[in-house]
C-alpha cells in the first residue's frame, strides 16, 4: 500500500478530555462498520506521522489460535487456552454467546486501551493513540443491537450495561476519548469488501446484519440522534470521512484522508 509522507499536525484549538485529565496524548477512537476499511486507514495513520501509534482492535484475542509452542501458548487469552473461537461461535449461535462475548470484548478492549504510550510516544511532541473501535461502539452499536435483535435478554442487557458504566466511570481518565473519526461506507460496500478479505468466521454475514450496524453508526455519528450515558461523548468532535471510494492503493485520496486528519485535533 502506497503511503503518504510522514507530517506534523497542528493542535486542537478547544479544550478536550486529555487537557482536562492533564493527560499528553490524545485519544482518537477510528470507527465503522464491519469490513469498511478500518484496519487499511490506521496502517495509513500510523505511516503518516512519528508522532502517532495504533491500539489495534483486539480480534486476535477472540479468535481461535492454534500452536503448541509453549512461549506462544502463554500468550493466548483464556478462551483460546480452552480451544474456544468466541468469534465463531457469537456468529454461529448468537442468541447463546452475545452476552460472553460483549463481556470479553469489553474487557480485552479496556485492557488493550490502558497501555501506555510506546517511550517513542511519550516522547514527541504532539502524541496521539488512535484507537480501532471503542468500548462506546462495543454497546451502542454492537451489543444494543443484539439486544434489538432478541440475542441479549432483558436481564443480559441490563446487567451488561450496569457493569459498563461502572467499569468505564472508573478507568474514564485513561480511556477517554477526545474526538471520534467515523469511516462512513454504504453496507454493500462493506460486504463487498467483507467477501474480499474472506475472514473465516465472518463468510455467513448476511447484508441485513451490516445494514443494521450502519443505521446504529449513523444515529450515533452522523444523524447524533443518540444519546449516551457518558456525558462528554455527547459533544465529542467527529470527523466523517466518506470511503466508498477506494483509498487503499490511490495515494492521492490517501493524502487527501490524511489532510482532513490533520487539522482535525
Ligand atoms: N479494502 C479495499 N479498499 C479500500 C479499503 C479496504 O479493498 O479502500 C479492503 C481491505 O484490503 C480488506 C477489506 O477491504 O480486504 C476490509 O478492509 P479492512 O480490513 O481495513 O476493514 P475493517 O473491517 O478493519 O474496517
Ligand atoms: O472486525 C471485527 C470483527 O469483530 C467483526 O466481525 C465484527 C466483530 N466485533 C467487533 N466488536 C464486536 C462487538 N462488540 N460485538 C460483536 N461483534 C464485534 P472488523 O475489522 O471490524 O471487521
Ligand atoms: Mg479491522
Amino acid at each position: 500500500m502506497a503511503t503518504p509522507p510522514k507530517k506534523l499536525c497542528r493542535s486542537p484549538a478547544s479544550p478536550s478530555p486529555s487537557d482536562s485529565f492533564s493527560r499528553r496524548e490524545k485519544k482518537i477512537s477510528i470507527e465503522g462498520n464491519i469490513a469498511a476499511g478500518k484496519s487499511t486507514f490506521v496502517r495509513l495513520l500510523q505511516a503518516a506521522s512519528e508522532d502517532w501509534e495504533v491500539i489495534p482492535e483486539p480480534i486476535g484475542k477472540w479468535c481461535n489460535v492454534q500452536n503448541d509452542s509453549d512461549d506462544v501458548y502463554q500468550e493466548l487469552s483464556s478462551s483460546q487456552k480452552s480451544g474456544g473461537n468466541l468469534l465463531q461461535m457469537l456468529y454461529s449461535k448468537p442468541s447463546r454467546w452475545s452476552y460472553t462475548f460483549q463481556s470479553y470484548a469489553c474487557l480485552s478492549r479496556v485492557r488493550s486501551q490502558l497501555q501506555s504510550p510506546s517511550v517513542k510516544l511519550q516522547q514527541s511532541e504532539k502524541p496521539v493513540q488512535f484507537y480501532e473501535r471503542s468500548v462506546y461502539s462495543d454497546r451502542y452499536v454492537f451489543a444494543s443491537n443484539l439486544f434489538e435483535s432478541g440475542n441479549l435478554s432483558d436481564t443480559e442487557w441490563s446487567v451488561y450495561q450496569d457493569w459498563h458504566t461502572w467499569l468505564l466511570n472508573q478507568f474514564t481518565p485513561e480511556i477517554a476519548l477526545d474526538a471520534i473519526i467515523y469511516l462512513r461506507a454504504q453496507p454493500q460496500r462493506c460486504m463487498q469488501r467483507l467477501l474480499h478479505r474472506s475472514r473465516e468466521e465472518e463468510q455467513g454475514i448476511p447484508l441485513e446484519y451490516l445494514e443494521q450496524l450502519h443505521f446504529k453508526h449513523e444515529a450515533w455519528l452522523h444523524h447524533r440522534s443518540l444519546r449516551l450515558d457518558f456525558d462528554y461523548l455527547n459533544d465529542l468532535p467527529v470527523l466523517v470521512l466518506d470511503v466508498d471510494d477506494d483509498f487503499k492503493n490511490d495515494r492521492i485520496k490517501q493524502e487527501g484522508i490524511i489532510n482532513r486528519v490533520c487539522p482535525f485535533f
